[in-house]
């Protein structure tokens, strides 16, 4: 079977891409695809040609990995599909499973495209800092109209099979099989002539659309460079003659295709996928089918948690101590699915059918058939070892014990168990039916097969799983703390909060360290430094965030924490409050200095990679590419800038370093190796996969 495949049935010659697991657009496909239009061009018998992909999906998209091949050496998509353009016979493109980016713009250039049902198309450049490079930006809005074209690209999202007939971008949706009714398609068309070619139609809009559309980027896309520049070639689209277009795109995808946001995108594109694979776990490890979960704790993450079972359809037994906290946790579930009822994401059958799956009880013993038991109780060692204790008596063999604890150490949680294999750390993130991480806390004795269930089960409920080891914080939360620990020092040497805040915001995140820190609550913050204090035997801290504390000062939820908070909950500087920090600066002896966004930047996000470095040093992450991913799904850090690790790459190792020693921090020795040997994280993350 070779990378393209040329069957001829009768009249008609099949090219069948052979390019698993994807059909992307890899070298070798445009040249077997050029093959087979010679083969059709050479034979006079060949009336029509189909295209049609192998295995489960037409062509995904351009290969990806050979984005920053040397130009003569990437396939050349734009080349293939210009002859497709103008070639001399009709083809259809026969579409199954996803037509993406690249392999949508083949289908476009194709003179007809048929379709099964179930299948998606869309143009999700975009989601890698790109745009559609062959012809996508010109051909869609001639087929769909700009509106939803520009809809479709600044969204990135792929549009149903059933959609794209009605719009017009499917000629026919094929109900038997695929490659058949193309077949027949192709041979119904043979002479139809003039041969329909998208690259001829023309397409109109009203000029308000693109100034709406370069308005809804703003708030969408704030900070990014390729939706702009779909916007202004979807303009050309409708403005001015088709080569025109086609040649400014080829322009346009290179300047966003070279730059750090489009790394820093396709960097992650590939981490999520990598964090996914654990060394010594295949896909011959045994794994337990989790027909039924049993929840301990219906506070705001008990809750949350359930949810993500409610939604696939797994049944969900919730222990509480009292019937008042259990009904108030059956309340908050439902009127979070009732809320999506109402903004149309979901039915109110839906709604039903998912709390009908719900049993709640005050019994434990109610959990003995769970095939996995996710404890969510108050963050102490004591009552989550009580917890196990009573589980390991209870709990049926081979029923997974999982902890959603936030920092405790699931190895002595374990400990308190006979099936400490069966142990393991499933650390949502708060709101745990909105947040797409979870940190899967493997400890000593997990087992493969453990490790592997859960893996597979993140999937299952939408999850991104990446799997950390055991330690005070384990990877996110560890970062989290010393990320704080700067910006509480920058305050102290002279930085206003709002200042802060702001810095982070202009890179991108959504929220900044006090900001986050008043939505979370201070006392949370407040709570862990003292135990953190006490653990390590140290004086009680009295930093000037702790004084805000200990005025009742609590965040959002008491209306007031660093900043005062107004009915709509918008943060405003309080003046007491920056009195309160110069007296605690007078009290300390500390001489306040002007602290420009720069240095903020640089020290809040080196405070990162710096403790990520440590972090990754022992073995607590797999790969910097982890790191990232944890950082982009578990704390809003900007997709566009790939997460911290990969940011450290783009600043370049040894201007972090310069930077950390040149604000008083020491770097982590792995930083610091790397650094003197000019190497990237994403450099050692590739050397030891190869390991
Ligand atoms: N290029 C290279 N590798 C790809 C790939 C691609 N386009 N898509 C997937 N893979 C790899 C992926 O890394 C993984 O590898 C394996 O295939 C299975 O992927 C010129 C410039 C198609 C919906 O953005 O959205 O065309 O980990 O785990 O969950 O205008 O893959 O097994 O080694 O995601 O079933 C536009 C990206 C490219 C589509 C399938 N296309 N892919 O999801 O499998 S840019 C995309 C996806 C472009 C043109 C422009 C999904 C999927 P490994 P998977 P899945």
């Amino acid at each position: 079977m070779s990378i393209v495949d040329q069957t001829r049935e009768g009249d008609v010659l099949v090219l069948t891409i052979n390019n698993p697991p994807v059909n992307a657009f890899s070298p070798g496909v445009p040249e077997g695809l050029h093959a087979g239009l010679d083969a059709a061009e050479g034979d006079g018998g060949i009336k029509a040609v189909v295209i049609i992909g192998g295995g489960r999906t037409f062509i995904a998209g351009a290969d990806i990995k050979t984005f920053d091949l040397p130009r003569e050496q990437a396939p050349d998509l734009r080349g293939f599909i210009q002859r497709l353009d103008s070639f001399s016979k009709p083809t259809v493109a026969a579409i199954h499973g996803t037509a993406l980016g690249g392999g949508l713009e083949v289908a476009l250039a194709c003179n007809y495209r048929v379709a099964t049902r179930d299948a998606q198309m869309g143009l999700p450049e975009v989601k890698l800092g790109v745009l559609p490079g062959a012809g996508g930006t010109q051909r869609l809005p001639r087929v769909v109209g700009v509106e939803k074209a520009l809809e479709m690209m600044l969204s990135g999202n792929p549009i149903k099979a059933t959609e794209a007939k009605q719009l017009g971008l499917v000629d026919e949706i094929v109900e038997g099989d695929l490659r058949e009714g193309a077949i027949a398609f192709a041979r119904a068309h043979a002479d139809a002539r003039p041969l329909p070619r998208v690259s001829e139609r023309t397409v109109g809009a009203d000029p308000a659309v693109f100034a709406a559309a370069r308005e809804g980027i703003k708030k969408t896309h704030r900070g990014q460079l390729s939706p702009s520049l779909i916007i202004d070639l979807a303009e050309m689209a409708a403005t001015r003659p088709f080569a025109e277009g086609w040649d400014a795109e080829a322009r346009l995808f290179m300047q966003a295709k070279d730059s750090p946001q489009s790394r820093g995108l396709r960097h992650i594109f590939f981490a999520e996928r990598e964090a996914g694979k654990i060394p010594g776990i295949t896909k011959d490890t045994p794994t337990t089918e989790i027909k039924s979960a049993g929840i301990i704790g219906a506070g705001t993450m008990g809750g949350g948690i359930a949810m993500n079972f409610l939604s696939v359809g797994i049944p969900v037994t919730i222990v509480e101590t009292s019937q008042e906290a259990l009904d108030r946790g059956l309340s908050v579930i439902r009127r979070n699915y009732e809320n999506s009822a109402k903004k149309g994401r979901l039915s109110m059958e839906d709604v039903e059918k998912r709390m009908g799956l719900l049993t709640p009880t005050l019994n434990m013993e109610d959990l003995a058939d769970a095939d996995i038991i996710i404890e969510a109780v108050f963050e102490n060692m004591d009552v989550k070892k009580d917890i196990f204790t009573r589980l390991d008596a209870i709990a049926k063999p081979g029923a997974i014990l999982a902890t959603n604890t936030s920092t405790l150490d699931v190895n002595e949680i374990a400990s308190v168990t006979s099936r400490p294999e069966q142990v393991i750390g499933l650390h949502f993130f708060s709101p745990a039916n909105v947040m797409k991480l979870l940190e899967i806390v493997r400890a000593d004795k997990t087992s493969d097969s453990v490790l592997a269930t859960s893996m597979a089960l993140a999937k299952r409920i939408g999850k991104v799983g990446v799997v950390v080891g055991v330690c005070d914080g384990f990877v996110g939360n560890r970062m989290i703390h010393r990320y704080g620990d700067e910006a509480r020092k920058l305050v102290e040497e002279g930085a206003k909060p709002e200042d802060v805040d702001a810095a982070m915001n202009a890179l991108g995140l959504p929220m900044g360290p006090f900001q986050m820190s008043d939505m979370a609550g201070l006392d949370v913050g407040y709570l862990i430094r003292q135990h953190q204090a006490k653990v390590r035997g140290l004086p009680k801290p009295d930093g000037w965030l702790d004084r805000i504390v200990e005025m009742g000062r609590k965040g959002q939820k008491t209306g007031a924490g660093v900043y005062d908070y107004d009915e709509n909950r918008r943060p405003k500087p309080n003046a007491d409050i920056q009195r309160l920090i110069e007296d605690y600066r007078t009290q300390k002896g500390i001489q306040s200095r002007q602290i420009g966004q720069d240095e903020i930047t640089g020290r809040l996000v080196y405070s990162l990679v710096n403790e990520g470095a440590q972090i990754l040093d022992e073995g607590i992450a797999q790969r910097a590419g982890d790191i990232d991913v944890i950082y982009i799904y578990g704390y809003g850090f900007p997709a566009y800038h790939g997460g911290p690790m990969q940011y450290a790459d783009e600043v370049g190792l040894k201007n972090v370093v310069a930077d950390l020693e040149k604000y008083g921090q020491t770097p982590a020795p792995l930083l610091k190796r790397l650094a003197e040997e000019g190497e990237t994280f994403a450099q050692y993350d590739r050397e030891r996969a190869g390991a």
